[in-house]
């Protein structure tokens, strides 16, 4: 199976896939989106992914975006190691707290949304806070989820979907300074599978597009 990953070295979503395919040791070819320079807008990337966002994962020449949609065609085809739990009300939970980073997290706060943001005029610190805001809301729920299923990540002692979420956001919080006072069980799961060689191997400042000042 011949993979190519098209992903940006600091964007979360792509960040995911890297983990995943790590996880599921399935070797990749790595293709630089410079989405700083809006590369993901051009033509050449919309005849890859019309969204015209970062990642899109090419199989075999068959395309692939949303980088949920790619983590459970990895889990489909690469059953082992699992990514999800084998009861259903525990995958419905694992996939909970996934859906909590990808769906009510990352879209408030994704690169377009700040372009939008400053083009109304919000200033860059008033765009700080509404990173913050929104990343720290979504931490206060998934604090409790974690404490209550984790037992070293964040389902379990093995890592799966909702560790390919959690790690790349919580990145990013450190980013953006988010205060992790409150969150002391996802800095430990994310420390913990920081330090899986899956996950770093993914690490932003590992990929071949990484600034390296
Ligand atoms: N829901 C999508 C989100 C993809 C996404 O928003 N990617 C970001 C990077 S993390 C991007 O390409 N942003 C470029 C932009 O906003 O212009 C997924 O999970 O793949």
């Amino acid at each position: 199976m011949e993979l190519v990953l098209h992903s940006s070295w600091r964007a979360t979503a792509p960040y995911r896939v890297r983990i995943g395919l790590n996880l599921k040791g399935l070797a990749y070819e790595y293709r630089p989106v410079n989405l700083l320079a809006g590369e993901q807008r051009g033509e050449a990337y919309r005849a890859i992914n019309p969204q015209g966002l970062a990642p899109a994962l090419i199989v075999d020449g068959r395309v692939m975006t949303q980088s949920l949609a790619i983590l459970e065609w990895l889990e489909e085809t690469c059953p082992e190691p699992a990514f999800l739990p084998r009861d259903p009300a525990d995958r419905a939970a694992v996939r909970a707290m996934a859906d909590i980073v990808a769906c009510d997290i990352h879209p408030l706060n994704n690169t377009r949304v700040g372009r939008a943001l400053g083009a109304l005029g919000v200033s860059d610190a008033d765009q700080l806070g509404w990173i913050r805001r929104w990343i720290t809301d979504g931490f206060c729920a998934l604090e409790p989820m974690i404490a209550r299923h984790g037992g070293g990540y964040c389902f379990g002692d093995a890592p799966g979907l909702a560790d390919c979420c959690l790690v790349p956001q919580v990145y990013s919080a450190r980013r953006f300074g988010v205060d992790f006072g409150p969150f002391p069980a996802i800095a430990a799961a994310a420390e913990r599978a920081g330090a899986h060689p899956a996950f770093a191997a993914a690490h932003p400042d590992r990929q071949p597009d990484a600034l390296k000042s």
